[in-house]
């Protein structure tokens, strides 16, 4: 369906930048490095409105070249950038003509970024989007996020609303040309009908932009992870994206060279793809305007793999197939299969997809000729002992139409039967299976009022012992089978475990409390420790089976959230042909 998302799905990758008056502090205050992310430091120090806006002098733009800026988003492949035209901290990063507090007026340079950045955009050919912090000002005393200077018992949000929100909303969307998306951040404080009033407001000013991400009350028209959190399946059902960053922080540190690799940034971005989730990734220049050499390093490195394997993301839809392996996923586009190796290996093998394979080819290396075999329901492809790139290798497939594959999971030559935690029921609840955006689908809520859900293809707030979780899959030969259930700790910190969890497969049962004995490691593990814990071995006869899964016990203080399930074979079955 050809609709106002479409470019936005296409484009797939797009460009963050967080820019403001915090990028002048470099991360230290009053001569200490300061902890935490970088845009929000006046909040974290506490640092009054009236020192807070000395920075302004320091915004100089000395070295701010928006063409540059394009065309370095154009050469790691990203299609639009999305510009902090305000954030929490309350600055305008643009001529404000309904607040004072703005580079314009307050810089030394005179100069507005924003128009600058917008006509740039215009003139390279991708879309310029804006990020706007809608509730969170440190600056006004109606909105919320400064308690040191203002009385929060004193806020009345609708003065805020009227006297800065909906202007300022007003002049960016019609004094900056067509704006892609406004991406917000940080619902809080509005009612749903004030917000639903704000997406009206910008469909009067701009019937075309998207509005991005974090609106509030579901009103938006594509969801957002949260910050730094890769999916664990493909999101088939909704629009959604990963907003990330190049090192820890989305504001300026100059200490922070926490750079994530080329080589990560590639994997997470097919791996994305394949999810269908779209990657928007973060740049936070300094006060001058410059982009730190550590982003600058990385997206080049992350744009040369793109040169040669833009066609496996840019405009693809996520995998055709009920599950991915450990080692592997998909992206597609018509009669294009992509497949992506996380570590090259010269033999590849699946199982799953029902079409004829017409035609197999490295983008890396379009003269070697690979080795191509389709039998009993399996794929094998023979590939170079050399990856033809050192990032994630790329193996172009034509088949003989649109990518049809098995609607449930199968065993993979590996011996393992993946199973996503996009579940196919969940009890109790009626709700229907399938990703419910941010939605909780299940009836019954726990005490705090929240209900297990499925966020992010990731079973979350599972805190009663009478939800169940089934998966299906489909099972040809029989065998015994570890049940390992892959779960997540909270983020930055120390995966927790210790709860115990039933597993049901055709009448036999298994309970075992959470070891976390295996290590996971991949993109979306980085910020949130995974840890897989066997709850043992079960004896499985051919068919469709069921899983149900269901908790007997919780740990206090964690949640339970589970990303993935792998049925693995125990080696002394007999291996497939
Ligand atoms: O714009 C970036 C972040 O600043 C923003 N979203 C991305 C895209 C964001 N807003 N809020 N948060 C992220 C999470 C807030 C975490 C907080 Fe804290 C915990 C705020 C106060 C306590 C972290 C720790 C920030 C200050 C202390």
């Amino acid at each position: 369906m050809a609709d106002k998302l479409q470019w936005w799905r296409d484009n797939r990758f797009g460009m963050f930048v967080h820019w403001g008056m915090y990028a002048a502090t470099e991360g230290y205050w009053n001569g200490q490095e300061t902890e935490g992310i970088g845009e929000w430091i006046q909040n974290r120090e506490k640092i009054p409105l009236a020192e807070y806006r000395k920075l302004a002098a320091q915004m100089t733009l000395s070295e701010y070249d928006a063409d540059e800026w394009v065309a370095l988003a154009k050469r790691a492949g990203m299609g639009h950038i999305v510009i902090t035209a305000k954030h929490h901290e309350g600055f305008a990063m643009y001529d404000s003509a309904c607040s004072d507090y703005n580079i314009v007026q307050l810089g030394p340079s005179g100069r507005d970024p924003l128009a600058e950045l917008s006509a740039a955009c215009q003139r390279g050919g991708i879309r310029f989007c804006i990020y706007y912090s809608h509730c969170l000002d440190f600056a006004h005393p109606h909105a919320y996020g400064n308690a040191w200077d203002f009385d929060p018992e004193q806020i009345e949000m609708e003065r805020y609303v009227e006297e800065k929100l909906k202007p300022q909303l007003r002049e960016l969307l019609t004094n900056y040309g067509p704006v892609g998306l406004i991406w917000f951040d940080m619902p809080r404080g509005l009612s749903e009908a004030g917000t639903q009033d704000l997406r009206d407001l910008v469909h009067e000013l701009q019937p075309n932009c998207i509005i991005g991400a974090r609106l509030g009350y579901h009103l938006e028209d594509y969801h957002s992870l949260g910050d730094n959190e890769l999916p664990c399946c493909v999101l088939r059902e909704a629009d959604w994206e990963t907003p990330a960053t190049l090192n820890d922080t989305w504001g300026y540190k100059r200490d922070d060279q926490n750079w994530k690799t080329p080589a990560e940034l590639v994997e997470s971005l097919a791996e994305l793809a394949a999810c269908d989730v779209n990657y928007l990734l973060n740049i936070g220049p300094t006060a001058s305007g410059r982009i730190p050499d550590g982003s600058v390093q990385a997206l080049e490195g992350l744009g040369e793999w793109m040169a040669v394997h833009r066609e496996s993301v840019i405009g693809t839809q996520g995998s055709p197939f009920a599950s991915h392996g450990d080692n592997w996923f998909a992206t597609q586009r018509d009669d294009k299969l992509y497949l992506f190796q996380r570590d090259w290996q010269p033999q590849l093998s699946l199982r799953g997809l029902t079409n004829d394979v017409v035609k197999a080819s490295l983008p890396g290396a379009p003269t070697v000729e690979l080795g191509l075999r389709q039998a009993d329901g399996c794929l094998h492809l023979q590939l170079p002992d050399a990856a033809p790139t050192p990032f994630t290798g790329v193996i172009e497939l034509t088949l003989d139409g649109r990518p049809e594959c098995a609607p449930l999971p199968v065993e993979q030559p590996d011996g393992c039967i993946y199973l996503t935690s996009q579940p196919d029921q969940v009890e109790p609840g009626s709700a229907p299976p399938g990703n419910a955006g941010a939605e909780a689908i299940a009836t019954e809520l726990a005490e705090d009022g929240r209900a297990l859900e499925i966020h992010g293809g990731r079973a979350c707030n599972w805190r009663r012992s009478d939800d169940k979780l089934c998966w299906q899959f489909d099972l040809e030969t029989a065998g015994r089978f570890a049940v390992i259930v892959r779960t997540r700790g909270p983020k930055y910190g120390e995966w927790i475990g210790g709860e115990v969890l039933r597993a049901t497969i055709g009448g036999q049962s298994l309970e075992a409390e959470l070891q976390g004995e295996e290590a996971v490691n991949k993109p979306r593990t980085r910020y949130f420790p995974e840890r897989g814990s066997s709850l043992g071995t079960l004896s499985l006869q051919p068919g469709k089976l069921t899983l149900e899964l269901s908790a007997l016990r919780f740990t206090d203080g964690a949640d339970l959230s589970l990303c993935e399930i792998v049925l693995r074979r125990k080696p002394e079955d007999e291996q497939r042909a």
